[in-house]
């Protein structure tokens, strides 16, 4: 899968690509990811990428022509289309069933905002999609397309070492997670639940079932209904 991500913060991008699952899918050639700097494109002497709304109001808006010459470089660099995202807070919630369908793709391109949001044209041209991370404030759309982007590659067959495990994951079934323990079975007092030492596998599965839907009702009794 090859990955274009236009921003005005490529450098925002090296550390969350350089570790782990990441990092091998890039060795490995599972993923190219190909950052592209709005501001290269810029015309004018100061490197200009935003301006005024018109009509007034405060803040300022990422501007046309920088962002659709930069598209329009990287949409020359490869045949494949792939899908055009726009980061914005207005978007489409992500979620792991979009995940699931951005990773049978392959090529993804990332638009990520600063300023208060992106000239309309900018979403409206081509067929862009909007996407949201969820229902808070970020500075830019930067750590939205590092949390879509770290979701979508470690389901890419191939993706996920020996150590990382793609079944037990949360989400698949919809309820969260069972508790989970390891070596000691006493650590300062608190012990391991009796059941997960005993060997009994059809009361260890009905005990992680039961403590699953526990889990859910607390936390996210959303997910029950
Ligand atoms: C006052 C109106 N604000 C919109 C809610 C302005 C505004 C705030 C923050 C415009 C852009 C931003 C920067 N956020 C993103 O670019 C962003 C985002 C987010 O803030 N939350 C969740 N998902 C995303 S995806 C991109």
């Amino acid at each position: 899968m090859r990955i274009d991500i236009l921003t005005l913060f490529p450098e925002m991008f090296d550390s969350p690509f350089a570790f782990s699952i990441l990092r091998r899918a890039r060795t490995n050639g599972l993923i190219d990811i190909v950052l592209s700097n709005i501001r290269d494109y810029a015309k004018d002497s100061y490197k200009k990428v935003d301006d005024k709304p018109y009509g007034g109001g405060a803040g300022m808006v990422m501007m046309c022509q920088p962002i659709f010459d930069c598209l329009e470089t990287v949409q020359k660099q490869d045949e494949r289309k792939g899908r055009l995202i726009i980061l914005t807070p207005q978007g489409k919630k992500f979620d792991q069933a979009l995940a699931r369908d951005l990773a049978k793709e392959e090529r993804l391109i990332f638009i990520a905002g600063r300023y208060e949001g992106f000239d309309e044209r900018i979403k409206t041209a081509g067929d862009a999609e909007q996407i949201s991370i969820g229902d808070f404030v970020l500075s830019g759309g930067e750590l939205a397309a590092m949390v879509i982007i770290d979701a979508v590659v470690r389901l890419i067959p191939g993706a996920l070492g020996d150590d990382d495990s793609a079944l037990n994951d949360s989400f698949s079934d919809n309820l969260l997670e069972y508790p989970q323990y390891t070596r000691p079975e006493n650590f300062k007092g608190m012990q391991v639940p009796d059941v997960l030492l005993g060997g009994n596998h059809k009361d260890i599965e009905k005990w992680r079932k039961q403590q699953a839907i526990e889990k859910t009702r607390q936390n996210r009794p959303d997910l029950l209904k």
